[in-house]
């Protein structure tokens, strides 16, 4: 089944929106299968951005995703990596379509609170990078014969 990395970034996990950005995902029916509350080191914050590493935000960046708490998570699902992509919204929030996490809970394109990946081979990589295959826990939702015929 498919899986993708989403992370609640500082700025979600500060003001308070860690239930509603996972009410999000649970609602729409996908399966969490990884969840963790960490502090962010350079190392794995610059590993994550390295695609961004030329650009001149990137250590900006690098030093708001380390300076306070993110959740970290694996998600579940058919089709879950684009669909998230669609919960979360465009990269700036002053554009993303209300609805959409970043739509409805930001303003800013350096505070756009949550991170998705943007492919499946992305998401991969990504779970990879963030998590141990120890961490991950396969199970099987009771409800799934209601979400998928
Ligand atoms: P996304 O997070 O939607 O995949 P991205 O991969 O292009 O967007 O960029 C990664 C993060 O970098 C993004 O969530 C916020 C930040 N960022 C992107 N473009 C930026 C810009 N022009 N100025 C400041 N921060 C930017
Ligand atoms: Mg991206």
């Amino acid at each position: 089944m498919e899986r993708t990395f989403i992370a609640i970034k500082p700025d979600g996990v500060q003001r308070g929106l860690v239930g509603d950005v996972i009410k999000r995902f649970e609602t729409k029916g996908f399966t969490l299968v990884g969840m963790k509350f960490m502090n962010v080191s350079k190392e794995l914050a610059e590993k994550h951005y390295d695609v961004h590493k030329e650009r001149p935000f990137f250590s900006g960046l690098v030093e708001f995703i380390t300076s306070s708490p993110v959740v970290a998570m694996v998600w579940e699902g058919e089709g879950v990596v684009a669909s998230a992509r669609k919960i979360i919204g465009a990269t700036n929030p002053l554009t993303a379509e209300l609805g959409t996490i970043r739509g409805d809970f930001g303003v800013s394109i350096g505070r756009n609170l949550i991170h998705g990946s943007d492919a499946i081979e992305t998401a991969k990589t990504e779970i990879a990078l963030w998590f141990t295959p120890e961490e991950l826990v396969t199970w099987q939702p009771v409800v799934n014969p209601w979400l998928y015929e």
